[in-house]
């Protein structure tokens, strides 16, 4: 048969899903089969991610995924998945080491959690960031990883991290999940270059600079590219997900496969992959590794099919969330208050008059941490002498187009340093869905805005996977074109070059 079904884990930042699709060379339909809350734990030593849990909520998706194939097929039939692959946000890892001796393990090597892993968003980086620079240089790393600077890249989060000495192994959140599963080990290379610890040349580790800053290379299992198999689910496993599948390698870090999953409409096409981040940028390559990219803040991720994702990290819907979060608290505290909702105060946003819109510097290191949104706004604004949004409407407008503006000097930046012109800019993720912040964007930045998938990193997941699978063959434009032939796509027209023409068509 020429259609196959794959699971797709795709764990963003604040909330996960299991996402099941049918993949033929004609055919490409998603079902979720699972969706879960995520977010920050905290506990009394930081801000935490709750992995096992997260791992839980992965097997009952891929479980769901199973019997709906079952299902559809008939039993009997012999239909399931094909196989699974995982992606999540980058940077973060578990440490493990040695289980020892148990009698009724049947993996004789296992390996436990040392700890309870750390969010990127806790501030005990800021020591690592001062100790690594001091051991090397920052314009001496992003020679070497190629990465902007981010407080939370893992080479300064393991600066900062007690327990390093204690262990064996380091995996990344999506290879932890991959172990879990299988319980085989390997460094997804995608995800890995997101480490600071990988040669942005040679895609491979970069041991020397371990040395340089004291870490031992051991912990870091083999590099392994997209599109290899990782190993099959655990026998132990076999009762509760149906059977036993393999689990394929895709672009683990969420971005790589969102890039994957954008259905670019030609070489120069930029793309934001926009959730709690906004990632802007280009596919290139090959890295661009100059000092006018170090300067700008853009990084050289490593892409799937050894492309180079391009782009620099610009506040996403994060901003958003975190000012409705806080008025949530805010409103529970006043009798008779609903939950603010986002769809509402977007309709009311939309209404609010240009004159009344502050645009102010979304990437201000005090919204990296949770908390107290508007107040924070509200400080930076009076230090700067801009004007502080008074209505809820207006600072929602705000932050949007504040977001939407620093899109458009990144998409500008991308440009100059890649010596490309964008001709278009491809907007997925949550963020293709606010219509608001697609039309902020393509006024801002004078380009056409093509909107969706929303889905695109789920996309890209499954795609390699499906590729792995041989029920899809070439490139990733290959892939792509499938994406374009099936899902919908919108497009936002620049209000200037509207104005312009309708001005020339006048004369
Ligand atoms: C997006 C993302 C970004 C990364 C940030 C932290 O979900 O993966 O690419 O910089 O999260 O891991």
């Amino acid at each position: 048969t020429s259609v196959t079904h794959h699971a797709a884990v795709d764990l963003g930042a604040s909330s996960g899903r299991v996402v099941l699709g049918r993949v033929g060379p004609d055919t490409l339909e998603l079902a979720e089969a699972a969706r879960f809350g995520n977010g920050v734990v905290p506990l009394p030593d930081g801000l935490h991610w709750n992995l096992v849990g997260l791992y839980e909520q992965a097997l009952a998706g891929i479980a769901a995924a199973q019997q709906t194939v079952v299902r559809e097929a008939g039993a009997g039939s012999g239909a399931g998945l094909a196989s699974v692959g995982i992606d999540s946000w980058a940077v973060d890892y578990g440490l493990l080491r040695s289980a020892g001796p148990g009698a009724d393990r049947n993996d004789r090597e296992a390996m436990s959690l040392l700890g309870t892993p750390f969010h990127y968003r806790d501030s005990r980086t800021a020591a690592g960031v001062e100790a690594t620079h001091r051991q090397v240089p920052f314009a001496e790393l992003y020679r070497r990883n190629g990465l902007q600077f981010l407080p939370f890249n893992t080479l300064y989060q393991l600066a900062a991290e007690p327990m390093l000495e204690a262990a064996e192994q380091l995996l990344l959140v999506p290879d932890l999940l991959g172990y879990w599963l299988t319980g085989q080990r390997r460094a997804e290379a995608t995800n890995a270059s997101t480490t600071g610890l990988l040669d942005v040349c040679t895609q491979q580790w970069d041991t020397e600079l371990m040395d340089q800053l004291g870490i031992s290379p051991s912990v870091f299992p083999e590099v392994a590219a997209p599109g290899n198999t990782l190993g099959v689910t655990r026998a132990e496993l076999a009762e509760t997900l149906g059977g036993q599948h393999p689990v394929t390698l895709v672009g683990s870090h969420d971005t790589a496969s969102a890039v994957v999953g954008t259905p670019l409409s030609s070489p120069d096409a930029a793309y934001i992959s926009c959730g709690t981040w906004g990632l802007v940028g280009l596919e290139l390559g090959a890295p661009v590794v100059t000092e006018a990219a170090r300067q700008a803040n853009f990084t050289n991720e490593g892409g799937v099919d050894d492309t180079t994702r391009f782009l620099t990290n610009v506040m996403g819907t994060w901003l958003l969330s975190e000012t409705l979060r806080t008025w949530a608290r805010q409103d529970a505290a006043t009798a008779g208050a609903s939950e603010p909702s986002l769809t509402a105060l977007l309709e009311a946003a939309a209404e609010v008059p240009t004159d009344a819109v502050v645009v102010f510097d979304v990437q201000d290191e005090r919204f990296v941490a949770p908390g107290d949104m508007p107040a924070r706004i509200a400080a930076l604004c009076t230090e700067q002498d801009l004007p502080v949004p008074t209505t809820r409407p207006e600072l929602v407008r705000s932050i949007v187009e504040s977001i939407a503006a620093g899109f458009a000097r990144a998409l500008d930046d991308a440009a100059r340093l890649s010596g490309r012109q964008p001709d278009a800019v491809h907007m997925v993720g949550g963020g293709s869905q606010n219509a608001l912040l697609c039309q902020a964007t393509a006024d801002r930045s004078g380009l056409p805005v093509m909107a969706g998938p929303v889905e695109a990193t789920a996309l890209g997941n499954l795609l390699i996977q499906a590729r792995t699978a041989g029920t899809l063959s070439g490139g990733l434009s290959d892939l792509r074109s499938l994406i374009r032939r099936s899902q919908r796509i919108a497009t936002y027209s620049p209000a200037d070059s509207a104005g312009r023409a309708r001005e020339e068509s006048a004369r």
